[in-house]
């Protein structure tokens, strides 16, 4: 870094922009037909009806110039790829993992190592669900335990490491049911549905050294690993003269596996992998994924895409980077929060989380407060975000609903995709709905699929 950048306070992002892609707007009699016709659910609105696309941060950054070119790169062989090859060295260097095998996204993933490590009646302990990998488990015929600890249910608490894992709860489950019930233990990194949450490296080696005593391994889905490291280099005691890039090989190094949605720290539009060190694991993983995804030297991605996702994952290890993505994330959240707007704090790494029950504290959680905030916003000024609450946790096995804790709306944001303007404009419409929230009347559902709802499920405004 240059004398000048060090000693300047504000920063800026690391990099210009070459190419854009133009936006447009709506108008709100447009857009209160589109959301109607979408049945009050954002996933079903079409992008070309939306202005500011705050949906996901999954497949949605911009790549740079350098995985552009590497594009060019991609060898398209069926078997033994050069691009594979690549892709596999940039995992055992950046991350340390010995085995991998690509699959098309994070939940190509998931199936696989779930069906290869659970089995039928184990019991998978984790820190908080994510609802594609609880899904996997289930359908392996596992059942997933909620061991975060509690602080991560209450939006307001400001513990600084909202996705550990409280050793205690694990250390119960274990007891109860012994170490060999326990198929492994899920780790996620930055922790999505808490709202973008890490773990601290304290808690992840007291955890190593745990499983290590009763042989459990730990499965990290690292899909924001980087983030997560992040935020330890920025809070955590000895870490701030560490790099990201040493961080996240450290925390790899005291997991023995992974699932990554490449799609989001990766930096790119598609595409994830499997890892793991346990041979035996990989060999079984590399004989199912012919079955779902394709040859084991390219698991449902093009060539092009392994390149993308070798490059991709060294520049999402850049210091900078880091700094300036989360930093704009803070921007956003600061602002909404100082417009006395109640959001999850601290203030995550890939997006802002309204907390919808405060915001519309007279509507009960069966009127889907989460849900008809997101409807509202969009109708607003035509910004499109995600639900993140009752209709996201869908149903128990057994059929009643899950009533999460968190009833929240997730303002994502893109990598290297917006501005801090569009920052501005996003804070500008949150703060029009909450001038007129006490009018918000709630939704009631009319179509709800089995598996993961909020995707398709479609609602009506309550009258
Ligand atoms: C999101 C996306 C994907 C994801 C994740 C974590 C921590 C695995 C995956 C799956 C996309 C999404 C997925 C389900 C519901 C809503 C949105 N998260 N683990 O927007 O990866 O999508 O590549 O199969 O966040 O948070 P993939």
């Amino acid at each position: 870094m240059s004398e000048v950048i060090k000693a300047r306070s504000s920063w800026a992002e690391p990099y210009k922009m070459k190419m854009v892609e133009l936006l447009k707007t709506t108008t709100k009699a447009h857009r209160l037909k589109a959301i109607q016709k979408a049945g009050y659910n954002t996933f079903l609105l079409p992008s070309e009806d939306v202005y500011i696309d705050l949906l996901t941060d999954s497949g949605t950054n911009a790549m740079s110039d350098r995985q552009w070119s590497a594009f060019m790169l991609g060898d398209e062989a069926y078997a033994g790829s050069k691009s594979y090859f690549r892709l596999e060295a940039a995992i055992q260097k950046f991350y340390g993992y010995k085995y991998i095998i690509p699959t098309h996204q994070g939940r190509g993933a998931e199936n696989i190592l779930s069906q290869v490590m659970i089995k039928p009646g184990q019991i998978i302990p984790g820190n908080m669900y994510f609802t594609t990998t609880r899904v996997h488990q289930e359908l392996a015929g596992g059942k997933f335990y909620d061991i975060i600890i509690e602080e991560a249910h209450d939006p307001n608490n400001l513990h600084p490491f909202k996705g550990n894992i409280d050793i205690q709860k694990l250390d119960e489950l274990v007891k109860k049911n012994g170490a060999e019930k326990i198929a492994y233990i899920s780790l996620a990194s930055n922790v999505n549905m808490a709202g973008g949450q890490p773990f601290s490296m304290e808690n992840l080696k007291q955890l190593h050294q745990y499983t290590r005593k009763h042989n459990i391994q730990i499965i990290h889905d690292m899909t924001r690993v980087a983030e997560n490291a992040y935020f330890i280099q920025q809070r955590e005691p000895g870490y701030r003269k560490k790099s990201i890039r040493q961080i996240v090989k450290e925390i790899c190094s005291l997991t023995d596996g992974a699932t990554m949605s490449a799609k989001k720290d990766a930096l790119v539009n598609i595409g994830g992998f499997m890892a793991t060190n346990d041979y035996k694991v990989y060999e079984e993983a590399r004989n199912l994924v012919v079955v779902y995804e394709g040859l084991h030297t390219y698991g449902g991605l093009a060539g092009r895409d392994m390149e993308a996702i070798a490059v991709g994952i060294e520049e999402s290890l850049d210091d900078q980077h880091q700094k300036a993505r989360i930093g704009q994330v803070h921007y956003l959240g600061n602002k909404i929060k100082s417009a006395g707007i109640p959001i999850v704090q601290p203030i995550g790494g890939h997006g802002v989380f309204i907390d919808a029950k405060s915001f519309l504290p007279h509507l009960p959680q069966d009127l889907f407060p989460a849900q008809s905030l997101a409807a509202e916003l969009y109708i607003e000024s035509g910004i499109r975000t995600m639900e993140r609450g009752i209709v996201s946790a869908g149903r128990r096995p057994n059929g009643e609903n899950y009533y999460p804790n968190l009833e929240l709306v997730r303002l994502t944001i893109p990598r290297r995709v917006y501005t801090q303007a569009h920052m501005d404009v996003i804070a500008e419409s949150v703060s029009a709905v909450f001038q007129r929230r006490s009018r918000i009347k709630g939704l009631k559902m009319i179509y709800e699929p089995k598996y993961l709802r909020f995707f398709q499920a479609t609602f009506e405004k309550i009258k």
